[in-house]
């Protein structure tokens, strides 16, 4: 019987043809095998603790139940500070074309190879079970187990960031989590704390637009982009330095749920991303994204009218367009959660020959905090021999002991240089893969300030704005309603207000009117609190928005997104007793075959019964689910399922629920009495994403394909007034 077995899942081949599981040693599933305690000692009752008589006092020395119950007691470690919610899968990641003219990074520059990774998708504010829908970023976080060493890349799904300097995080932090006197609210940004301290921090602003924006609320974590966030450096094999923006695109396109359907998945699922992203590998559905860079001269650094150091910057593809030159694709859901999920470490400074880091001062600092974090999350500085963190590479040192030491170093020299060792491990030329720094020609005064090219705030919060279609800037507008509108100090919301007419006046103007104040003309606070004490608060003003170069940027609106797949949808199928089978099978067959999946909702758990008498399972009972669910309704005919579904107040509100947040809707034969009788999308006029095919005519199968391809008829929300 073999100790250990390996998953079976598809394989990952690394660039020496092995399998990433077989470099994984501590895979053990227990099948097969005796029940021992953690010293290899096989337990024969695992059911009663040793006592003094059958109904006496339990004994001290039942070490079995100590031991079981000690490690049970320790089982929790400390959730992460930021991040704490999250969920990874494997993969791998392939070079599509050579990055080799400007990088040495070997998992860069080979057509075709293939790199192990493992990605961890997170949301920001909430704690380990809070709600996947909460209104937050995302973060992308992307370990490749090269051949040179693990290389991180940390991102998120927002290619800006709040701060521009890492000294700011503790306070951006302490202010988003729940308020500390009542630990109220969990996982949201809206409440006094955060507002207070984005009214008070103009940089944020830009940020500010895309976290209001849908792009906090994702459909599919398998639907967002990742950015690397900071300006990298690539270096080629003479050394040469180019600077990179790392971008990832998903295949599927970008998409987002509306806010008031986030809400309510969060209470009918809390884990809806989590079990989207298992449920599609696990039915070999795989998530994929394009790998795509920005490349900048070196002598370019000072062309743009903003600072490449600012990570409250984007380039824009106007300027620099995204150059795709590889593919990631996540195929094999972790074994186990705590093991590699939780236990994964990431870390900014995990980098390999080929990159480096720029001197954006948020990511310096960022170079800090993770390997700081991860000693007191994992327990000390051997995290890196957690498994799942283990480089491919081999590792050599001379680092020695600590807590949870899991290698024994053989030998009695373990210091560098010496001769006793015969001088190993020795140094690599660089020749050998040996890292060496970007030598970057630093010359200024240690000072703490911060450049003046970092001091416009809002000329690409308007880009991003402007960027947007009706609907998306309608969303922002009242995504920051809802937020403000949860703010109870009102000198909070009129700083708010002051500032975002700094970057749109009918945003502003917006804004103010629904929470029912008007634009302050002036502030009563200067505008930036974060001014050293003695400095010229002048000096630290933002300044007025510029005209940009860029008026509009195609790829900052989703509305510009991919929207020809119907692929990995979840199209829900209403019936009840009597309902036409053919009809279902009609639809179910042209979904299916384009990359959809039908989900029969019954009026009951178990089974229903079609027009032939025929008995079918259904995926889901009616009172277990909701629209929110699913990407796309269908009512197929059959006069006695549409009546009960008329009768069926759960039914009505599924439809006109999925008509609010302007899904597709279809239906056929009696089903069109039902939708045109008992609910709003039976009212829609010149609606092309209600799809009804009326008795006697053919399905318009190819219409509701088209309608759910499209993701959402956002017109819809202008047109209609629904009250779901
Ligand atoms: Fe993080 N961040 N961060 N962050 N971050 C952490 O590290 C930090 C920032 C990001 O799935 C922590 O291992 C500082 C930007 C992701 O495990 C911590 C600053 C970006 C993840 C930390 C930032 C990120 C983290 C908490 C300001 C996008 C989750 C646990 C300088 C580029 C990784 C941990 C995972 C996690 C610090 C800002 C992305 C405390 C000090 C900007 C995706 O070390």
């Amino acid at each position: 019987m073999a100790k250990k077995t390996n998953t079976t899942n598809t394989a990952n081949n690394n660039h020496d043809g092995k399998k990433l599981q077989e470099l994984e040693v501590n895979r053990e599933s227990g099948q097969g095998e005796f029940l021992t305690t953690n010293q290899g000692l096989r337990i024969n009752d695992n059911q009663n603790s040793l006592k003094a008589g059958e109904r006496g006092p339990t004994l001290l020395e039942d070490f079995i139940m100590r031991e079981k119950i000690t490690h049970f007691d320790h089982e929790r470690i400390p959730e992460r500070i930021v991040h704490a919610r999250g969920v990874a899968a494997h993969g791998y990641f392939e070079v599509t074309e050579s990055l080799k003219e400007f990088t040495k990074a070997k998992f860069l520059t080979e057509v075709g190879k293939k790199t192990p990774v493992f990605v961890r998708f997170s949301t920001v504010a909430g704690s380990r079970g809070s709600t996947d829908l909460a209104r937050d970023v995302r973060g992308f976080a992307v370990k490749f187990y090269t051949e040179e060493g693990n290389y991180d890349l940390v991102g998120n799904n927002i290619p800006v960031f709040f701060i521009q300097d890492a000294i700011k995080f503790p306070d951006l932090i302490h202010s988003v989590k729940p308020e500390p006197h009542n630990e109220i609210p969990q996982a949201a940004s809206a409440h006094d704390t955060f507002w207070d301290f984005i009214s008070l921090m103009p940089e944020s602003m830009h940020m500010i637009m895309w976290v209001m924006s849908d792009r906090a609320i994702p459909r599919s974590l398998r639907m967002m982009e990742g950015f690397g966030i900071h300006t990298f450096r690539l270096i080629n094999d003479e050394g040469k330095a180019t600077f990179v923006k790392f971008h990832w695109k998903p295949r599927l396109g970008v998409h987002s749920v509306a806010w008031n359907e986030a809400q309510k998945i969060s209470g009918f699922d809390a884990d809806f991303h989590r079990r989207d992203l298992f449920e599609a590998i696990e039915s070999g559905a795989f998530a994929e994204w394009d790998f795509g860079v920005q490349l900048i001269p070196e002598e370019d650094e000072h062309k743009f009218d903003f600072d490449l150091l600012d990570a409250t910057k984007i380039v824009p593809e106007e300027l620099v367009p995204v150059k795709i030159v590889g593919k990631l694709v996540l195929n094999r859901n972790p074994d186990n959660y705590f093991a590699e999920t939780e236990q994964v470490a990431f870390l900014p400074s995990n980098i390999v020959p080929g990159i480096d880091f720029s001197n954006d001062p948020l990511l310096q600092g960022r170079l800090h905090s993770y390997l700081d974090t991860q000693i007191s999350r994992l327990g000390g500085p051997n995290f890196h021999e957690i498994p799942i963190n283990r480089p491919v590479a081999p590792v050599h040192n001379n680092q020695r002991d600590s807590q949870f030491r899991q290698t024994i170093n053989k030998g009695k020299v373990a210091y560098e240089p010496n001769t006793l060792g015969g001088g190993c491990p020795y140094q690599a030329m660089i020749k050998d893969g040996g890292f060496t720094s970007y030598q970057e020609k630093i010359d200024g005064n240690k000072i703490r300030t911060r450049s003046d090219s970092f001091r416009d705030h809002f000329t690409q919060a308007a880009l991003f704005f402007n960027s947007q279609s009706l609907y998306e800037q309608t969303h922002i507008i009242n995504a920051l309603s809802f937020e403000l509108g949860k703010v109870e100090v009102e000198s909070i919301r009129e700083r708010v207000v002051y500032i975002l007419n700094q970057i749109d006046e009918i945003l502003a103007r917006k804004v103010a009117d629904n929470l029912g104040i008007s634009i302050p003309a002036k502030l009563a606070l200067p505008i930036n609190m974060s001014y050293p004490a003695d400095a010229d608060p002048d000096d630290y003003q933002p300044i007025p928005k510029k005209e940009s170069k860029v008026k509009k940027s195609a790829a900052l609106s989703m509305a510009n997104t991919v929207k020809d797949t119907v692929k990995t949808r979840q199209i829900a199928f209403l019936v009840a007793d009597g309902f036409e089978a053919d009809d279902v099978k009609t639809m179910q067959n042209a979904l299916e075959k384009q990359g959809a999946t039908a989900k029969i909702i019954g009026m009951k758990s178990k089974s229903v019964m079609d027009s032939a008498g025929k008995e079918i399972k259904v995926d889901h009972a009616l009172r277990t689910v909701a629209s929110v669910l699913f990407d796309a309704v269908y009512i197929p005919g059959g006069e006695k399922s549409a009546a009960a579904l008329a009768d069926e107040p759960d039914a009505i509100e599924f439809v006109n629920e999925a008509f609010r947040h302007c899904k597709a809707i279809a239906a056929s034969g009696a089903g069109v009495n039902f939708i045109k009788n008992e609910t709003y999308a039976g009212r829609a006029q010149n609606d092309q994403a209600v799809v009804l095919s009326e008795s006697g005519e053919t399905i318009q199968t190819q219409d509701f394909i088209k309608a759910i391809a499209a993701h959402r008829n956002w017109d819809r929300e202008t047109a209609h007034k629904v009250p779901a």
